[in-house]
């Protein structure tokens, strides 16, 4: 596939997805959401990437599903084309660790997109808002239900019935970000973080990651369970030998990721 809105790029086992509409603030059109998902589709098979990240520019994330190409839809348009469920939550499916790097705008399907991510560093520029009520609409891909997953009830109705943005320093207290960084670092951070994990063991980090969401979808109970059996299933693989023996011998494991 040729990307007309999107950049990708690798860089030392880090697949790099840049959106790319700065004239409409990375707004997130069909076209774009396809686009992501072919890159994405082609970085978890590719056996040399060991995690993603996925950020825009200085002055916006994203600023939500394309307003200009929604203008004239009307319901069967959007029913019958299964608009936006067709492509948009491809990236919550990926395998692989996938990183929001946000600086400036996360709005509606922007925040969405972010919160679809296993974790968000964002820039101290960062605003995140779920601002569909004021288009007369609600959020579609997941904002009202993994917003008030991530900062609770009352935050989560105040945005999503307001429209209020929410600053950085106000959602890395809320749990929606993991940090913040200076604007100018934000990419440089998120890469080293990336790459940080794509130099682990691939089987252990994909087993966190599921076991990580399971959270969100099970009891404590089961959630538990789930954790023990796949941290005991881990004790048959070769990195799990190779990592505590590196450790005793004093030296960095060699993962063959088996
Ligand atoms: N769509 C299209 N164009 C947009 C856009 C958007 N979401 N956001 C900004 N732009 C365009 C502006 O129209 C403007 O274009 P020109 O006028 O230059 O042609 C350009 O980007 C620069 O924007 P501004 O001039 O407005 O820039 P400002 O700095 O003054 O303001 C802003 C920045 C982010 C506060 C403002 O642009 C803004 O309020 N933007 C709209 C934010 C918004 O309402 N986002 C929510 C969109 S609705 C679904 C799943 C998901 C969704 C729907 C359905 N299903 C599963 C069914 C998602 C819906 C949404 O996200």
């Amino acid at each position: 596939m040729n990307y007309q809105n999107i950049l990708v790029e690798t860089h030392d086992h880090v697949g790099l997805i840049i959106l790319n509409r700065p004239d409409v603030l990375n707004a997130l059109s069909d076209d774009l959401m396809d686009e992501l998902g072919d890159a994405v589709d082609k970085f978890e098979a590719d056996d040399s990437i060991g995690a993603l990240v996925v950020t825009g520019n200085d002055k916006a994330f994203a600023a939500g599903a394309d307003i200009k190409r929604m203008k004239d839809s009307g319901y069967m348009d959007v029913y019958m084309g299964n608009f936006i469920g067709r492509n948009w939550e491809r990236i919550s499916t990926c395998r692989k660790p996938v990183i929001a790097a946000v600086a400036g705008y996360a709005l509606g399907g922007g925040c969405e997109l972010a919160m679809m991510c296993d974790f968000i560093i964002a820039a101290d520029s960062a605003q995140f808002g779920q601002p569909e009520i004021k288009l007369g609409v609600i959020p579609g891909a997941g904002g009202t239900q993994r917003l008030t997953r991530f900062v609770g009830k009352s935050k989560a109705m105040e945005m999503c019935l307001t429209g209020r943005m929410m600053n950085a320093d106000e959602a890395e207290r809320s749990g929606l970000v993991s940090r913040i960084v200076p604007a100018d670092d934000l990419l440089e951070d998120a890469m080293k973080t990336a790459k940080k994990i794509a130099a682990l063991s691939k089987p252990s980090v994909m087993m966190a990651k599921t076991a990580v969401n399971r959270a969100y979808e099970t009891t404590l109970t089961e959630g538990v369970r789930f954790e023990r059996t796949i941290f005991q299933s881990l004790f048959a693989t070769d990195d799990k030998n190779e990592g505590m023996t590196a450790f005793i011998e004093k030296r960095k494991p060699d993962w063959n990721h088996r």
